[in-house]
């Protein structure tokens, strides 16, 4: 579990989850059981995802992925125990019962059955059944999109915001959700393992369903900054606490890794 939670990757999650909460005003350490969760249940998400029975990959983070470092049914053990320390932080570090209690909610639904999960399956069979645009997005706005959502949503809840803010926090999460995996689609084609810390050129072997392989190169990138201009404009109206997940919106198209 430390092995692959404590490996050095980019902490995209908790970061969103910690600037969420500093745009309602509140000192960041207020969401940090939130975000502690977050990258627990996607570490637990990229350790299985790594495993030979899904997407059989043996570089991550710039290490070996655990399975590789361990044995499998480490590996599997692991990501189990990970996903259930997240729950366990969140209740165990979280002072309000009712904020503990919504946070869960929040993780376990964008977690499972109806998002991380349903995307990993559908994204599976996707490579043997072949699919269209819709099916692409579909795929990534619960893969990808439903975690990344829940981690700006979450710094919201512990920062106690109300509707309308959870509202336009979800509509920052799913834009730059979308723009993250418009630009990690791009980086399997375009980057390399020295940059990325994983292997590349993977998808297209895999007969995997991309932005670049339906969109084409140059408009999946024309698209990511649409959404991350999108994701600014959302933010905008924190005023001056809202700048850093402005940045980070930035970031989510400048970055090589
Ligand atoms: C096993 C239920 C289950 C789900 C797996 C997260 C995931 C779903 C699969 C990972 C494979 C993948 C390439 C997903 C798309 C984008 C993504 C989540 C990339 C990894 O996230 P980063 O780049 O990783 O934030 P670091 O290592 O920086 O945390």
């Amino acid at each position: 579990m430390r092995y692959s939670l404590l490996s050095p990757g980019k902490r995209l999650r908790p970061i969103l989850c910690l600037l969420s909460a500093e745009a309602l005003g509140c000192a960041p350490a207020t969401a940090m059981a939130n975000a502690a969760a977050v990258e627990m249940i996607h570490c637990y998400s990229l350790i299985h995802d790594d495993l030979p029975a899904m997407d059989d990959d043996d570089l991550r983070r710039g290490r070996p992925t655990c399975h590789i470092q361990f044995d499998e049914a480490t590996a599997i053990l692991a990501g189990d125990a990970l996903q259930a320390l997240a729950f366990e932080t969140i209740l165990q570090d979280t002072v309000d019962p009712a904020v503990a209690a919504k946070s869960c909610l929040v993780l376990t639904r964008a977690a499972g059955a109806e998002g991380m999960v349903a995307g990993q399956v559908d994204d599976l069979l996707a490579e043997k059944t072949g699919g269209d645009a819709k099916m692409l997005h579909a795929i990534h706005a619960r893969k990808t999109g439903a975690m990344i959502r829940a981690s700006v949503v979450l710094g919201g809840i512990a920062a106690k915001a109300n509707a309308e803010q959870i509202e336009l926090l979800s509509n920052y999460g799913d834009c730059i959700g979308i723009a993250f995996q418009i630009v990690d689609d791009l980086l399997d084609v375009e980057g390399t393992a020295e940059n990325t810390g994983k292997r590349t050129g993977k998808d297209q072997d895999r007969g995997k369903l991309t932005f670049p392989g339906i969109y084409g190169i140059q408009a999946s990138k024309d698209r990511a900054e649409q959404f991350v201009e999108q994701a600014i404009a959302v933010v905008d109206t924190f005023g001056p606490a809202g700048k850093p997940l402005k940045q980070l919106a930035r970031y989510i198209t400048d970055r090589s890794h």
